[in-house]
């Protein structure tokens, strides 16, 4: 299905991984290995999809004798298991959400928990993560259906039934830190990300830094966070994911991989986040010190999709045209080509646009110029709803939650 991708043709040497569903290809372990083995590898990195949060992968590419371009996978194990992931977070002394301390099992425990922590509560699957098998309760009469429900999707979605409880926070920004461990008890933080701007879990935009954080919040989260990460002996990227409200942190999970929206981050540090990565898989520890990282300026992401902008479905086949914006502070990560044929397969995301000014206001204006500039004719894309948001008063002031977004796509005209 990737023949004719990007990274294929530029790549020194390309060997098939098998037919075009992921199932079969970049989800099949024995197939990625025999890629390695063949091609004299001695590396993988596992991107941000796929295999990339997979313990059992890295498990076997580290038995195979090869580096996995990754934190260690017993750590990679205890983050998919969210009730393992916040017991962890609590004991490293990360803030989390008032809940249930680790799986909840009877109705009667939940009810007296519910009770003690006050409704709304979510139900939540600990096999789960991007907010699948999640449900919100409240009232006492509906939490026995609910929970029941939580538990059999959860068995249906991940074959794990296994729920836990929190406290339902109505009107969050879902804000993120980026870090990086050496392995060996060291670890930094690079700031924050505001991915508030989501529509069915799937992030629209991300802004670096959150318009709401101050320096000093941003130096003593950020340092409750590298501490913790240093004390796990966390090794390589990692992401601590949290929702924020009335000025407080609460912990919900932890992304054991470098992740789309990282070039943001990259933008207002000026380090280049895969090659931490790979120095860090290498045995070369971390580049620089918790004193010498700089925040300067402001960063926006845009996510382009081959979708509807309006209805949002996907939109793949030929790309007649295709032009790139440019320019100073303008960066586009995209494989797109004119004549490249967008496959059916795969995600819909074709395209990240990446712009950086000293101010938001400076970016904001250099992103809609940009978004101008951008060509993709075939597919439809996404870039004239993001060409919308910038008109948008409240977003223009920063002033937006994880409801935010799907709101005001049903205040849209068509
Ligand atoms: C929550 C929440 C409110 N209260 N937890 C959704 C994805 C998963 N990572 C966690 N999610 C949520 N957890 C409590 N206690 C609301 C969400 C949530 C959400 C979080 C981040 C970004 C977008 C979201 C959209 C809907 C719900």
């Amino acid at each position: 299905a990737d023949a004719h991708a990007m990274h294929v043709r530029l790549a020194d040497e390309a060997i098939c991984i098998g037919p075009p569903a992921a199932t079969d290809s970049y989800l099949n372990i024995p197939n990625i290995i025999s890629a390695a083995e063949i091609s004299g590898a001695d590396a993988i990195h596992p991107g941000y999809g796929f295999l990339s949060e997979n313990a059992r992968f890295a498990d076997i590419v580290e038995l195979h004798g090869l580096i996995f371009v990754g934190p260690k996978p017993e750590h990679i194990r205890t983050m998919g298991d969210k009730v393992e992931a916040k017991r962890t977070a609590g004991a490293l002394g990360l803030p989390l959400v008032p809940g249930s301390d680790g799986a909840i099992h009877d109705v009667d425990e939940a009810k007296a928990l519910a009770a003690e922590i006050g409704y709304p509560v979510i139900i939540k699957a600990a096999s789960g993560g991007g907010g699948r098998g999640m449900k919100v309760v409240n009232d006492p009469d509906s939490l026995e259906t609910q929970m029941q429900q939580a538990g059999t999707e959860a068995k249906a979605a991940f074959g794990d039934a296994t729920v836990y409880m929190e406290k339902y926070l109505g009107n969050p920004r879902h804000i993120e830190f980026q870090v990086f461990g050496d392995g060996a008890g060291n670890a930094i933080h690079l700031g924050e990300r505001d991915c508030s701007l989501q529509r069915r879990h799937q992030k629209v935009l991300e802004e670096a830094p959150s318009p709401i954080l101050s320096p000093q919040e941003r130096d003593r989260m950020g340092g409750i966070v590298a501490k913790a990460m240093a004390d796990m002996g966390y090794r390589g990227a990692g992401t601590i994911e949290f929702l924020w409200e009335a000025g407080e942190f609460y912990f919900i999970e932890m992304n054991t991989r470098l992740q789309v929206e990282h070039p943001v981050t990259e933008m207002i540090t000026g380090l280049d986040l895969v090659r931490e990565q790979i120095r860090i898989a290498e045995g070369h520890g971390l580049t620089l010190r918790q004193e010498d990282v700089e925040f300067r300026g402001h960063a926006i992401e845009c996510r382009i999709n081959a979708e509807d902008p309006r209805s949002f479905a996907p939109s793949p086949g030929l790309v007649k045209q295709f032009h790139a914006p440019g320019g100073m502070h303008v960066r586009v990560d995209s494989g797109l080509y004119a004549g490249y044929r967008v496959p059916p397969y795969y995600d819909s995301m074709i395209a990240k646009l990446i712009v950086y000014g000293t101010s938001r206001e400076g970016c904001l204006r250099r992103l809609r110029r940009a978004l101008e500039e951008f060509v993709v004719e075939g597919p439809t894309t996404t870039i004239p709803l993001h060409q919308a948001l910038l008109d948008d008063p409240e977003f223009q002031a920063g002033d937006y939650t994880i409801k935010w977004l799907e709101e005001w796509l049903a205040r849209q005209d068509v």
